[in-house]
C-alpha cells in the first residue's frame, strides 16, 4: 500500500460535560433547563437552558432574569466530572491501538487513527457509491472484532458540504474511514456512558479540534482535505488554539491599524473580530509576526495556515503524582493549632483526589498506589528567600480502603504521619508559614497488573468487537505526556487551592531538599503554564488577568485564590 503522510487524528469535545454528568445524576434534569453554578457564573448549562438564551460563562444573576425556571446545581467540587471524564477516556482509549489518546482538558480527548485507518485500508476495497456493507476491523489479530459500515452513508457532516461531490483521493478515503471510526466511538460512549459528544475529522490536532466545533452537540464534522486553509481563514484570530489571548489581541492591532499599551491589553474590550484570512492577507511573512507574538512567530504562522505538526500523546494511566497546596498570608500560619486543620483540609482533598483519579472504573480497584506522602512547605521570610522545603514518608495501608470514609482517613493520617513530617522540617521556635502542599508521590500499579478492560466488563454490554479486541495495553509506561500544544481551556477550578505538579519523584525520603514548582496542574493531569489559550475564542476572557492589589498576572481562574492570599482569616471558611 502506498504509505501515507498526513496523520488521521480525531478530536471529542463533550456536550455540556457538567450538566450532562449531573442529568445522568438526576435524569430528571434532563428536560428542564440547568445551569451549573461555579461561585458567581454558570460553569455550563444544557442545551434545553440554551435554547431559552442561556450562556456558558452568564453570571447566575442575568441567567436567572434570562430564564425565569433555570435550575441551578453547584458544580465547585470537581470530583463527579473527574470521576466520569477519567473513565470515558479510558474506555475510549483501549479501542485505540499503541492506547494513542490524549486527554484536554476534563472533557476533550484527541485520538490519533492514523494506523488503524491505515491497516483497514490496507484490507479494504473502497466503494464509493455502494450500500453494501464493509468491516471495519479493530484489532489486527482478531477478524471478527470491528463494526459494519457502508462506505457511501458518511456519518455526520463535512466541511464544506456535500462530500460526495468531490475528488476521492487516498487522503478522502481514509478521513471517511476515520468518520466511521468516529461515528463508532460516540456511539460506544453514548451507550456506555450516556454522554453525548461532538467529534471532528481531520489530518491535524488543530484542524481536527476546530472541525468538531463547527456542529455541535451530538454530531461530528469532516474537514475535507484541501479545505484546511478556508477553514481556518473564517476564524477569528482569539478561536485559533495555541494563539494566546495578548498574541490575538496585537495581531489584531497590527490588521486594525492601531495600539493598545502592554499594561492595558488585559483590559482591552474586544470589540472587532479579525479572521484568520484577514491577518494572512496583512501579515505576509514569519517575521512580521514574530513582534507581535513574543517570539513565537514562526509557530504561530504555521498554525494559520493550518499546519500542526503537534502529535498526539499517549498519556499514561494516571498521573505520575497528585499535589495540592494553599499559601497564607504572614501571621496566618504560626503554630501547630493553627496548622492542624490546615494539614487535615488539604489532605483530605488529596485523599478525595487520589479516589477520582487512581481509583479504576467500577470504583473498586487502585490503579496505582503512591507510595510516599510528601509535605512540602515554605516559611515567610524577612530576606524574602522562598526556598521549599520537603519531607516524605510511607503512604500506609489504610489510606487505601474503601470502606473508611475519607475524613475519617485524613484525621489519621494528619496525626500519624503529616504532622510528624511538619515537626522534622521546622526546628525552629517561632515560624510564620505562607505555603503548604501535600502531595502523593512515586506512584506504584496497582499490583498484580491491572486490566482496565476487566474494570469495564460489569459496565458495558459485551459486544463482539470489544470482547476480542486482543491490542496490547500498555500501563504505566512511564510515557509522560508534554504534547501541550493546546492549552486548554484550563479547567477552571473555583476552589482556592493551587494545584502544583512537578517533576517526576524519584521516590523516598528528600529530606530538606529545597524544591521549585514547575508547572501548575489544573486538575486533569494536563498542563501547561507557558502557552496562553484563549481570548474570545474561549471563552471572552483573559486566562492572565493582573492582580489589582498586587499586581501579579494569573490565569483568571487562580485570580480568586491569590487574592485571598491577600485577605486575612478566611482560609478556612472558604475551604470548608
Ligand atoms: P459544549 O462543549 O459547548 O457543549 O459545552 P461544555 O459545557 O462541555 O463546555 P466546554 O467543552 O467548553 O467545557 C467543558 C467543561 O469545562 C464545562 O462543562 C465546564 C468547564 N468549563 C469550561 N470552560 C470553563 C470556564 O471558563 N470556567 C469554568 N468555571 N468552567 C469552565
Ligand atoms: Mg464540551
Amino acid at each position: 500500500m502506498e504509505q501515507s503522510k498526513e496523520p488521521i487524528i480525531l478530536h471529542f469535545d463533550f456536550d455540556c460535560f457538567y450538566a450532562s454528568v449531573v442529568e445522568n445524576e438526576n435524569p430528571a434534569l434532563k428536560t428542564v433547563p440547568l445551569g451549573i453554578q461555579q461561585k458567581n457564573i454558570l460553569a455550563t448549562c444544557n442545551y434545553v437552558a440554551r435554547a431559552q438564551g442561556v450562556k456558558k460563562l452568564q453570571l447566575i444573576t442575568a441567567a436567572k432574569k434570562q430564564c425565569k425556571n433555570l435550575v441551578i446545581v453547584n458544580g465547585e467540587d470537581l470530583t463527579r466530572f473527574r470521576v466520569v471524564s477519567k473513565n470515558i477516556w479510558l474506555f475510549v482509549r483501549e479501542f485505540v491501538w499503541h492506547n494513542l489518546t490524549e486527554r484536554l482538558g476534563l472533557d476533550e480527548i484527541f485520538i490519533d487513527a492514523t494506523e488503524m485507518i491505515d491497516f483497514n485500508m490496507s484490507q479494504l476495497r473502497f466503494q464509493p457509491g455502494s450500500k453494501d456493507p464493509s468491516f471495519f476491523r479493530l484489532s489486527r489479530n482478531d477478524p471478527s472484532a470491528g463494526f459494519p459500515f457502508v462506505w457511501d452513508e458518511l456519518p455526520g457532516y463535512t466541511y464544506p458540504p456535500a462530500a460526495s461531490s468531490g475528488p476521492h483521493s487516498l487522503l478522502h478515503q481514509r478521513l471517511f474511514l476515520a468518520s466511521h471510526l468516529a461515528s463508532f466511538i460516540r456511539t460506544q460512549i453514548l451507550t456506555n456512558f450516556n454522554h453525548t459528544c461532538s467529534a471532528g475529522i481531520s489530518t491535524t490536532k488543530l484542524t481536527a479540534k476546530l472541525a468538531g466545533s463547527v456542529n455541535k452537540p451530538d454530531a461530528q464534522t469532516l474537514l475535507l482535505p484541501g479545505f484546511e486553509a478556508a477553514f481556518l481563514a473564517g476564524h477569528e484570530i482569539g478561536k485559533v488554539p495555541g494563539v494566546g489571548f495578548k498574541s490575538a489581541q496585537k495581531i489584531r492591532d497590527k490588521v486594525l491599524g492601531r495600539t493598545t499599551k502592554d499594561e492595558e491589553i488585559e483590559f482591552t474590550e474586544i470589540s472587532e473580530k479579525v479572521t484568520v484570512g484577514t491577518v494572512i492577507s496583512v501579515i505576509t511573512t514569519p517575521a512580521q509576526l514574530e513582534p507581535l507574538t513574543g517570539g513565537n512567530g514562526q509557530k504561530i504562522w504555521r498554525l494559520l495556515h493550518g499546519i500542526d505538526p503537534s502529535r498526539v500523546a499517549a498519556a499514561p494511566i494516571v498521573p505520575t503524582q497528585i499535589s495540592i497546596e494553599d499559601t497564607f498570608r504572614p501571621g496566618r500560619i504560626t503554630c501547630l493549632n493553627q496548622l492542624t486543620p490546615v494539614l487535615h483540609q488539604l489532605t483530605l482533598k488529596l485523599l478525595q483526589r487520589m479516589h477520582a483519579d487512581l481509583i479504576g472504573p467500577g470504583g473498586e480497584k487502585w490503579l496505582a498506589h503512591p507510595k510516599n506522602f510528601r509535605l512540602s512547605i515554605r516559611f515567610h521570610t524577612r530576606n524574602r528567600d522562598f526556598a521549599r522545603m520537603s519531607r516524605s514518608g510511607r503512604m500506609p495501608g489504610y489510606v487505601f480502603s474503601l470502606s473508611t470514609p475519607l475524613d475519617v482517613v485524613a484525621e489519621r493520617l494528619v496525626r500519624e504521619v503529616v504532622v510528624g513530617l511538619f515537626k522534622g522540617l521546622c526546628t525552629e521556635r517561632k515560624w510564620e508559614l505562607q505555603l503548604v502542599n501535600v502531595a502523593a508521590v512515586n506512584m506504584a500499579d496497582g499490583g498484580g497488573g491491572v486490566d482496565i478492560r476487566d474494570m469495564f466488563s460489569t459496565l458495558r454490554p459485551r459486544s463482539e468487537s470489544w470482547e476480542n479486541k486482543e491490542e496490547p495495553t500498555e500501563y504505566l509506561d512511564g510515557i509522560v505526556n508534554n504534547s501541550q500544544q493546546y492549552n486548554s481551556p484550563p479547567e477552571k477550578e473555583p476552589e482556592p487551592i493551587k494545584e502544583v505538579k512537578e517533576d517526576e519523584d524519584e521516590g523516598g525520603e528528600q529530606e530538606g531538599e529545597g524544591e521549585e514548582v514547575v508547572e501548575l496542574e489544573w486538575g486533569d493531569g494536563l498542563s501547561d503554564s507557558s502557552v496562553e489559550y484563549g481570548g474570545i475564542g474561549s471563552r471572552g476572557f483573559s486566562h492572565n488577568d493582573p492582580c489589582p492589589i498586587c499586581g501579579e498576572r494569573f490565569p483568571v481562574f487562580a485570580l480568586e485564590a491569590h487574592q485571598r492570599f491577600h485577605q486575612s482569616e478566611t482560609e478556612i471558611e472558604i475551604l470548608g
